[in-house]
């Protein structure tokens, strides 16, 4: 076989070699053995110093013309491959824009601070400020200060939490109002909401709640104010035509005092479990601060007067919600949390 026959030979082989390369990795075989430096083409053109001048210039040009050609082919093909391999990785790594996103679990303010802060919101909104205390505090602000006798049950170390350094856990936010009373004059309208400790535990009491009490004192405050002030507060908490009633009652801290009811939220008045067949619902204690508690922070009861009152939160919050159990707001049980998602 001359070389010419042999030249168009391994065109063809190359031909058919290329068409079933299916892989680049194939294809750089078929490349180096054909045009690599010990490929067939190079083989073939080794021989050429044997040739006549005439022959080697035709030949010469032949190969030439062919390795442009094998070249240009193999570049083809590798560009078929290429793009292949590219249309395989999109296909694999597609991403579906149309899925839903993974579930982003932000967290929600507890029912019970929900409550705290729209009750706080409301007392903003007329003039009273926040104010904020210790929950360790001394016995004579959570009590003595507040004219409550050294004899009254609620000292006992079977309701209060006493620590070994003589202090305790406040049982109630007013020490936060002696505090106040203490460092600043009247006029005075603040509100005290936060944690309160009592050893007690059943579904309708924890040994932890809160509270919010209130004090408004400054020349001439009274019982009507406080009537408006509670008025304006329970009607923006339980709608415009909630009924409201006042109980002559008793506490150490104010003279006279009283104890608030609502009609029953539940069964409208008529008489329920929820309000104990009464149609009538406790809220909250109030009254008017009682000279006593003036004199153990140097104001004079003779230039000023005022009001307060104290409600638990939990309480109320079990009433928005229908909660029978107040122990189920601090299970952290998370099917129960969950329910108050996006509600404030
Ligand atoms: C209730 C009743 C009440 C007060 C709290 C108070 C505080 C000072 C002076 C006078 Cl510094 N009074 N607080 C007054 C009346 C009632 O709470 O049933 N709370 C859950």
């Amino acid at each position: 076989m001359g070389l010419k026959e042999e030249l168009l030979t391994l065109k063809e082989e190359i031909t058919k070699n290329l068409e079933k390369a299916s892989n680049i990795q194939t294809l750089e075989e078929v490349r180096t053995q054909f045009l690599g430096k010990k490929g067939r083409l190079k083989h073939i053109l080794k021989t050429l110093g044997k040739l006549s001048p005439e022959e080697r210039k035709e030949i010469g040009k032949l190969a030439n013309s062919i390795k442009e050609y094998i070249e240009q082919q193999i570049k083809e093909k590798e560009n078929i491959l290429k793009n292949l391999l590219l249309q395989e990785k999109l296909q694999k790594e597609k991403v579906d824009i149309t899925l839903p996103s993974f579930w982003l679990d932000i967290g929600a303010s507890h029912p019970v601070i929900s409550t705290l802060v729209e009750i706080s919101e409301i007392f903003l909104s007329m003039g009273f400020s926040i104010e904020e205390g210790p929950e360790i505090e001394f016995e004579e602000y959570n009590f003595d200060m507040l004219n409550i006798p050294k004899d009254h049950p609620a000292r006992d170390m079977q309701d209060t939490f006493f620590l070994n350094n003589g202090m305790l856990l406040r049982t109630h936010t007013s020490p936060v109002q002696i505090r106040t009373m203490l460092k600043r004059n009247p006029p005075i309208a603040m509100i005290a909401p936060g944690r309160v400790y009592r050893k007690d535990a059943d579904p309708t009491h924890s040994p932890m709640f809160h509270q919010i009490e209130g004090l408004m004192i400054d020349k001439d405050i009274t019982f009507k104010d406080l009537k408006g002030i509670l008025k304006i507060f329970l009607e923006n908490v339980f709608g415009k035509d909630i009924p409201i009633r006042f109980r002559p009652s008793y506490f150490p801290f104010t003279e006279p005092s009283a104890e608030v009811d609502i009609g029953c939220t539940v069964c409208k008045g008529k008489g329920c479990r929820v309000c104990k067949g009464t149609g009538w619902l406790e809220i909250l204690g109030c009254g008017m601060v009682d000279p006593n508690v003036f004199k153990a922070v140097d104001i004079d009861p003779e230039e000023y007067t005022g009001f307060a009152f104290g409600l638990g939160i939990e309480r109320i919050t079990m009433l928005k919600y229908q909660i029978g159990d107040i122990r189920i707001l601090f299970e952290n049980n998370m099917n129960f949390n969950n329910q108050f998602k996006g509600l404030r």
